[in-house]
């Protein structure tokens, strides 16, 4: 799997693609998951977070989606500021190196162990190669928190930002996760993820950090 990376800059190279993954999410969350409040007559999850400055990482293969995430500047509206602040003790983190991460998803298909490694790990381990790449410090995640075992178990560090809360008959937790070269070495250690998997298209312009050695692992 491909991990594309989408932003303001190279976004009109992707538009179809970011068109098929709102309706993706649609699938996803509105009929399966049953977030209902993000139904939308137009059939496209697709909500106040998904802006000019949300960078969307697009996991393909041969061509069609099979995995997303999201990640929005903490500097901008996010849905731990603005919708779910009560999970956070302190006021919510607004800084330029953290970006808050958020719609993970992996197609049904490709759910699960298959030959190769889960998608569900390259899309997470591409998230923190980005971090990396353009030098950030943390992501906060507003998560159900079901997923607190999972991200330790894969070399994250994820602390606490507050109390878990019971939101639409979940328990949901704020979590500040550490950027840095261990986490992503870690995860793709843990997780049999190969090494780099971000395609930089269109976005020649943009300063990136060198990533560390893969081999360091061995
Ligand atoms: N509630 C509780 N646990 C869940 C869960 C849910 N809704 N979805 C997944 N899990 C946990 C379970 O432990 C599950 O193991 P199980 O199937 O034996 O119960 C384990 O994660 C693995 O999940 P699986 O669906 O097999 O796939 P994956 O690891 O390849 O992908 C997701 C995980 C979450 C990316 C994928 O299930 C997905 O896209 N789900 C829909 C979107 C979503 O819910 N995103 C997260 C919102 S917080
Ligand atoms: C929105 C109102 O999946 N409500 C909204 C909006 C908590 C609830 O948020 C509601 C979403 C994974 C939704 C649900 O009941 C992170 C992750 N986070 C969720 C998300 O939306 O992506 C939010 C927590 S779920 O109905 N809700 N949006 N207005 N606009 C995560 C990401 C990275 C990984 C691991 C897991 O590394």
């Amino acid at each position: 799997m491909d991990v594309h990376v989408v932003r303001r800059e190279n976004r009109e190279l992707y538009a179809d693609l970011i068109e098929r993954q709102f309706r993706i999410r649609h699938q996803i969350y509105v009929v399966e998951r049953k977030w209902t409040e993000l139904e939308r007559p137009d059939g496209r999850e697709i909500d106040q977070f998904d802006t000019d400055d949300t960078v969307y990482l697009i996991g393909l293969q041969n061509g069609e989606i099979v995995a997303g995430m999201r990640m929005v500047p903490t500097t901008s509206p996010t849905l731990l500021s603005d919708i779910f602040p009560q999970l956070a003790l302190d006021s919510p983190v607004r800084r330029p190196d953290v970006y808050e991460l958020s719609r993970i998803f992996v197609v049904p298909t490709k759910r699960g162990e298959h030959a190769g490694p889960r998608a569900e790990a390259v899309i997470q381990a591409a998230a923190m190669e980005y971090g990396l790449t353009i030098g950030l410090s943390a992501f906060t995640i507003v998560l159900e928190t079901w997923w607190l075992p999972r991200l330790l178990d894969q070399g994250w560090r994820a602390r606490p930002l507050g109390l878990p809360q019971d939101i639409n008959g979940m328990s949901t937790t704020a979590v500040l996760v550490d950027v840095d070269d261990e986490s992503w070495l870690e995860i793709c250690a843990r997780r049999a993820v190969p090494g780099p998997a971000l395609l930089w298209q269109g976005l020649d312009g943009i300063d990136r950090n060198p990533l560390p050695n893969i081999m360091e692992l061995a």
